[in-house]
């Protein structure tokens, strides 16, 4: 496989971007070789502008929860494009948007809409902070939620993959105000709450976290933060950025059963083009201006185009049920065959998937928080991942970022996913 035009590419882009790169995961820096730039995509299938196709376990980071250029999405921005992409002022499309979202998800009775997860996040605990009228904010070490300057303490995602623990850039002041404790560890929650619980304004997390690959919660941890939010009056933000509408319809709220206050959406809710949102009770949500005392705006918020993207995703979603069991069927048949892959040639490997989301750590521990994924042999994951790569497999390029199936991915393109893990297990890893 040439990677010639990607090269010069690459090479053209450092020149003018940071890393040659609008987002620093892309620079596939933790894998030991260059990006591959990307020219098109269709279903499961994307082609790079050396004419090379791969089959995409990434879709955008996670909101093409049906494969790119689905009919429905594509069809209802022709509609728009028609009809002016941006006008800076009320459209029928966002009432629908915003009744959807709620319908879906009910614990968001009011909803604002953004271009954004990071707007999404740094709004939230805005209004998290101006309903409390406190400022501390619990994190979980590991999660990522977005580059908002004190949300970037004990980050995952692209700072743990470059191993940046805490931005440059953040003040001090702004960073004191973060409480990172670490993911699934009711104890120490319990003693940042006794400690500090009257000036806790809101715990935010990644209710199944993607950003240090894909951590579920251990049984009974969402159940008790929640009493732990309702019993001192913090606010509990879940970031569904990754997990909105594609661990289950409604998110990870439903699947777990457990109710936040407020929740952060991203990507998911745009089919793919670039908005976010964030909502909740409607008590928390009337203190957004302009009903309420914290300011939050942005001209391009609800844009026409990605909000009908948007719609017609979570429409077609909503419509199709049978979607999520095709999609939770595929994504089992992978972690198996994946494994069993592992396991025949010798390889340590561990795995977490909750339905679409999955991540196969290199390292014989389960892994259920920061700790352990850090145990990971990062150098064998790199090597089998550009081992899959030219092998025409796409995956996300970090040991610390989730892998995602979309309902497009059949058995034949699962299948020859297997057969690859195979041959880098044998061969590369
Ligand atoms: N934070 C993103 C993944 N969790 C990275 C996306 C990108 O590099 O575009």
């Amino acid at each position: 496989m040439r990677h010639d035009r990607s090269s010069a590419l690459f090479a053209e882009a450092q020149r003018f971007i940071p890393g040659g790169v609008n987002s620093p995961a892309r620079a596939f820096g933790a894998v030991g070789r260059e990006p591959v730039f990307i020219i098109r995509g269709h279903g499961c299938r994307l082609w790079d502008v050396d004419g090379n196709e791969y089959i995409d376990f990434v879709g955008s980071w996670g909101p093409l929860l049906l494969g790119h250029c689905h009919p429905a999405v594509i069809s209802a921005l022709r509609d728009v494009l028609d009809g002016g992409t941006s006008f800076g002022a009320p459209t029928e499309a966002e009432v629908e948007m915003a009744q959807l979202i709620s319908d879906l998800m009910p614990s968001i009775e009011m909803v604002r809409l953004v271009n954004s997860g990071t707007e999404a996040t740094m709004s939230a605990l805005r209004v998290a902070r101006g309903y409390t009228g406190r400022d501390l904010v619990v994190k979980f070490v590991g999660n990522y939620h977005g580059h908002v300057d004190s949300l970037l303490v004990r980050a995952g995602s692209g700072l743990a993959t470059l191993g940046i623990s805490d931005s440059a850039g953040v003040p001090e002041g702004f960073a004191s105000t973060t409480l990172p404790a670490p993911y699934n560890d009711l104890r120490s929650l319990e003693q940042l709450f006794g400690q500090h619980g009257e000036r806790i304004a809101a715990v935010i997390l990644e209710p199944v976290v993607g950003n240090m690959g894909c951590v579920p919660p251990r049984p009974g941890f969402l159940q008790r933060l929640r009493e732990l939010c309702t019993g001192h009056g913090a606010v509990l933000i879940f970031d569904e950025v990754m997990t909105g509408f594609r661990v289950a319809l409604g998110g990870a709220q439903e699947l777990y059963g457990v109710t936040p206050d407020m929740t952060t959406l991203g990507k998911v809710i745009g089919g793919g083009l670039p908005i976010g949102a964030f909502g909740g009770r409607r008590e928390i949500m009337e203190s957004v201006a302009p009903l309420g005392a914290v300011y939050q705006a942005g001209t391009l918020s609800g844009n026409p185009l990605a909000v009908a993207g948007g719609l017609a995703m979570l429409r077609f979603l909503r419509d199709n049920p049978e979607s999520y069991e095709r999609i939770e069927s595929s994504s089992a048949r992978l972690q198996a065959g994946v494994m069993a892959a592992a396991e025949a040639a010798g390889v340590t490997l561990t795995s977490n998937r909750v339905g679409s989301m999955l991540t196969f750590f290199f390292t014989k521990q389960q892994v259920w928080d920061w700790d352990g994924a850090s145990t990971c042999d990062t150098d064998a994951f790199g090597r089998y991942f550009r081992a899959m790569l030219t092998q025409g497999i796409y995956l996300p390029c970090s040991q610390y970022e989730a892998a995602f199936v979309a309902s497009c991915h059949g058995d034949a393109e699962i299948d020859r996913a297997i057969e690859c893990a195979g041959r880098a297990f044998r061969k590369a890893v």
